[in-house]
């Protein structure tokens, strides 16, 4: 089974991993560098089954992040809450004001003021994917930021359906300059495609992975675009290749872990594309649906802020 990959690698760095302080001071138990490789032929998606990923709230970040908005609250609006406790942490401490989760979504989503002072996580992924910042020559040395940034998910598709053998299918969220202000650089950093015999295949590189929480949704949202990209330019779908840097299980997961290895994968879930939207920037939510899923229980576990 496909997830054999993930409870391997779990088992693995549960046992032999080295114990890391962390940046969040949770603790991880750590390995650094892992591949895993998921089909994606005939729909298939790699939801993890050992437990139950709410693929919807991952498939709307993705959407989110295409439109290229950085704010939490069009993800509020939807009831998506996995980046709230960012702006919820920088807004606590730098007002002393000990508001609670509920109380701080809420008024995201009614003060779009409020909103625009509290609720941006800075240029993260959507920012840099397409909205890359360029600048232009305004004479005497100087440079100025162009009107409109770099669109590499359009060049993306472009020199996919143009230039199919390119070995330079890339996009990237790493913009060095601008990581500081970022709520967290970002961690699924470097997509890069590949297009032979008319089957596109992609490669995420994650330099930082959290295999407990973070990387089902990783895994499920750089399918999902494989899949809208594939289908836009006219490709089937091949395999999406997982490289992950730091690959962690944080020391607070313990019962999450133990009960997931205790577990066995099973079925093979499908992502169905019920439309041809016109662009890569078109996909509504309704635009998914999945089959044949059928996982055992959510777990529930802490995320390290
Ligand atoms: N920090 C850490 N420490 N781990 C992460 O996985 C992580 N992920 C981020 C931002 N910072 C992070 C963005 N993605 C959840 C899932 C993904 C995500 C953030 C949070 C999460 O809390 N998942 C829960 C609840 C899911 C839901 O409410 O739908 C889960 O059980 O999967
Ligand atoms: P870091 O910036 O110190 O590496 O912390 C980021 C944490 O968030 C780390 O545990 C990895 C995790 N993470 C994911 O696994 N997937 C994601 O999509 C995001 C945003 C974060």
């Amino acid at each position: 089974h496909y997830e054999d990959q993930y409870l391997d690698l779990m088992r693995r760095i549960w046992t032999e991993g080295a114990v890391q302080q962390d940046r969040t001071g949770v603790g991880t138990r750590s390995l650094f560098g892992a591949t895993m490789r998921f089909s994606l032929a005939d729909n298939a998606i790699p939801l993890l089954t050992t437990k139950r990923i709410f693929w919807k709230t991952a498939a709307r970040e993705m959407l989110w992040f295409l439109t290229g908005d950085t704010n939490i609250r069009n993800l509020l609006k939807q009831k998506v809450r996995i980046w709230t406790d960012w702006p919820l942490e920088r807004y606590r401490r730098e007002t002393g004001d000990p508001i609670s989760q509920e109380d701080f979504e809420q008024r995201i989503v009614d003060d779009i003021d409020f909103a625009e002072q509290w609720g941006d996580l800075g240029p993260v992924y959507g920012a840099q994917w397409v909205n890359w910042p360029n600048y232009e020559d305004a004479g005497q040395g100087l440079y100025r930021r162009t009107e409109k940034g770099i669109n590499q998910i359009e060049l993306l598709v472009q020199s996919l359906k143009s230039n199919p053998g390119s070995r330079r299918h890339i996009f990237e969220g790493w913009n060095v300059a601008e990581l500081d202000q970022m709520a967290l650089p970002p961690c699924h950093k470097t997509y890069q495609f590949h297009v032979a015999d008319g089957v596109l295949s992609g490669l995420l590189f994650q330099r930082s992975c959290d295999l407990g929480l973070g990387f089902g949704f990783n895994v499920f949202a750089a399918s999902m675009l494989i899949r809208m990209l594939a289908q836009q330019c006219g490709y089937e779908p091949g395999e999406l290749i997982w490289q992950g840097g730091d690959v962690h299980l944080y020391l607070n997961h313990a019962e999450l872990v133990e009960e997931q290895l205790s577990r066995q994968p099973a079925g093979d879930p499908k992502l169905h594309l019920l439309r041809k939207p016109d662009s890569i920037f078109d996909y509504e939510i309704e635009d998914f649906e999945v089959l044949d899923y059928h996982p055992q229980a959510h777990i529930s576990a802490p995320v390290a802020v």
